[in-house]
């Protein structure tokens, strides 16, 4: 049973142009169009964009940016995986069913408001980083079908009455995140798991809304961007072994 639930809940395939009312749906779709196209550019010529970590297929680069002293960094990486869709990377991108089970930095997760099928507002709270003060978060989260086989998932900070900022603890954090993936199989040959190819770009760009030591929080990315990014992908590969391939 709980295999057939993961399948009927994937996202939707074929674009996706449901109007919706909500208040945040403009927002949402022009903040969403902007970061699956921009997602797809290289950052082969462009200056400025280091290469920082490097593994197999995956690469990252960043580009060193600070605001009032603050690290403010864009992160963008490449990677292809071998066997998984687009559509499913997404899927478990996307879905908080699956988030403890790939996310390392996350200590609590709650879903603040369902917008509709395809969007969600999310309240998270990553582990403490020393010596910084611990940071939470609150974004509405976004999966779309594009053409060409692509599906991506954007993350972007919203506010909300019921999660006001600074009051506790934490420090509240700002990101705006978009994983576009595209599937791929060779000319002529339908689509099987044996023969798809799918290429990721995750870019990201998190401002930490207060005082973090700057070497502190690149050591961090430095670290982190890397794992997550094997350790998610990974994830999805092991998950969709033994399950037909969702296209
Ligand atoms: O994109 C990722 N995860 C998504 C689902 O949780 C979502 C999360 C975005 C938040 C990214 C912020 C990470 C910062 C974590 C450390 C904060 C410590 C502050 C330290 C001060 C010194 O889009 C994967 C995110 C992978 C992050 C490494």
């Amino acid at each position: 049973a709980e295999r057939q639930r993961d399948r009927v809940d994937l996202p939707p395939p074929g674009v996706d142009n449901r109007i919706t009312a909500h208040r945040l749906w403009p927002e949402i779709d022009r903040i969403s169009t902007e970061q699956i196209s921009a997602a797809f550019e290289g950052v082969g010529g462009e200056i400025g964009w280091q290469l920082f970590a490097e593994e197999g297929d995956m690469r990252m680069y960043r580009r060193e940016m600070e605001v009032d002293g603050m690290v403010m960094d864009p992160l963008k990486a490449m990677h292809r995986v071998k066997g998984v869709s687009a559509r499913e990377l997404c899927h478990y991108f996307f879905n908080p069913r699956y988030r403890y089970d790939w996310e390392t930095t996350l200590e609590t997760m709650t879903i603040v408001e369902e917008v509709s099928p395809d969007a969600m507002i999310f309240h998270q709270t990553f582990k403490r980083v020393w010596p910084a003060s611990q940071r939470d978060a609150l974004f509405w989260s976004h999966v779309r079908a594009a053409p060409h086989h692509t599906y991506a998932v954007t993350n972007h900070s919203t506010t909300h009455v019921d999660y006001p900022a600074n009051t506790g603890a934490c420090i509240r954090l700002f990101v705006t995140v978009c994983l576009a993936c595209r599937t791929t199989a060779p000319p002529g040959e339908a689509p099987t798991r044996d023969n798809i190819t799918t290429s990721i770009a995750y870019c990201s760009t998190v401002n930490p809304g207060g005082w973090a030591p700057a070497g502190v929080l690149r050591a961090v990315y430095k670290r982190e961007y890397p794992k997550f990014l094997k350790r998610f992908t990974q994830y999805v590969i092991d998950q969709c072994q033994d399950k037909p391939l969702a296209i």
